[in-house]
């Protein structure tokens, strides 16, 4: 059985199961994996997780002797109809909003469907349909009107901490840092990603604040007492009339723990300029902060440059 999760037509609230790769005994090991055969056996499933054009995520789920050892288990989550809230467990998780499963008993006679063994008893009883004859039938559906709902991805890490990128129809990937062999949780119908530090909001079919995935740490090295500029541009398509925005250039002795440099003032407007003093050593980098087109509070963190250099 494969870690998943399927919620109903009301607002839901799943979380991820937090599964290590040692919690699971060797011999259970095989059950814990997706077989293609489990696949075409849940109508849909293959369609979700193997979008036409994109990566193959049924992968996660599979048994794969190419796949890096995972830190976790994937989870696959499915919030169906109305407002839900979703945690993965950061670990390579499928997080649908829309989908849900269906399972359902059919009439292989007539290919009626039915939603309860209730709802088939009496005619059963009365002898009309064969029990051998009844199918039961499991889908990965999405209800037609999802107009209203806003379903929400809930990651227990400060936005900076990821890259998130769009991959088109829906789909979303969230990368969880910079090690390669990291493998992204994905997202499908989802229109908001709340972070620790901040709500990124959704527009219509996909999720703002994209950036492609962050460059390794460029070969850039500031130096002290050497001025650096940061510009805040926005996307049209995204924030037209972003309100409060604001700049914080922080510093970190490792690229990891960040703090508000001592030598910055916190600064308004669409530029900043920073000198780094004496105290600033180790890595730079730089958070926007705004208030979106529907106040939002929302906040971007620039990559990181350094180790800044002393002066010659
Ligand atoms: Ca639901
Ligand atoms: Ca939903
Ligand atoms: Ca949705």
């Amino acid at each position: 059985m494969v870690e998943a999760l399927s919620g109903g037509a009301g607002d839901d609230v799943l979380r991820g199961m937090e599964i290590i790769p040692a919690d699971i005994l060797d011999a259970d090991r095989p059950l814990n994996r997706l077989t293609e055969e489990h696949l075409l056996r849940t109508g849909g499933l293959t369609g979700l997780l193997r979008p036409a054009g994109g990566a193959d995520y049924a992968l996660r789920f599979m048994a794969n002797p190419l796949a890096p050892v995972p830190v976790g288990v994937s989870n696959l989550l499915l919030g169906g109809s109305g407002s839900d809230l979703i945690e993965g467990n950061g670990t390579a998780d499928f997080i649908d909003g829309d989908a849900y499963l269906r399972v359902q008993l059919e009439y292989s006679v007539t290919g009626e469907r039915f939603d309860s063994g209730r709802d088939l008893e009496a005619r059963v009883f009365s002898g009309e349909i064969n029990p051998g004859d009844i199918n039961i039938v499991r889908e990965v559906v999405t209800d037609p009107d999802q107009a209203g709902a806003i379903d929400t991805a809930v990651f227990a890490l400060p936005r900076g901490d990821v890259e998130i990128v769009d991959l088109g129809n829906g789909y979303v990937e969230v990368w969880p840092g910079d090690d390669p062999e990291d493998r992204p949780t994905v997202l499908h119908n989802i229109e908001v990603i709340q972070f620790n530090d901040c709500t990124v909001t959704g527009t219509e079919g996909g999720v703002p604040d994209v950036r492609q995935r962050r460059a390794r740490r460029a070969d850039r090295s500031p130096t002290e007492g050497q001025e650096l500029t940061a510009e805040a541009v926005f996307d049209e398509d995204l924030v037209t009339t972003p309100t409060d925005v604001s700049f914080s250039w922080e510093i970190s002795p490792d690229d990891d723990d960040w703090a508000p440099s001592v030598t910055a003032d916190e600064e308004a407007g669409l530029v900043s300029t920073f000198t780094p003093g004496v105290d600033d050593v180790g890595f730079l980098r730089v958070v926007v902060t705004f208030l979106d087109d529907d106040g939002q509070p929302r906040s971007i963190v620039s990559e990181s440059v350094g180790p800044v250099e002393a002066a010659p």
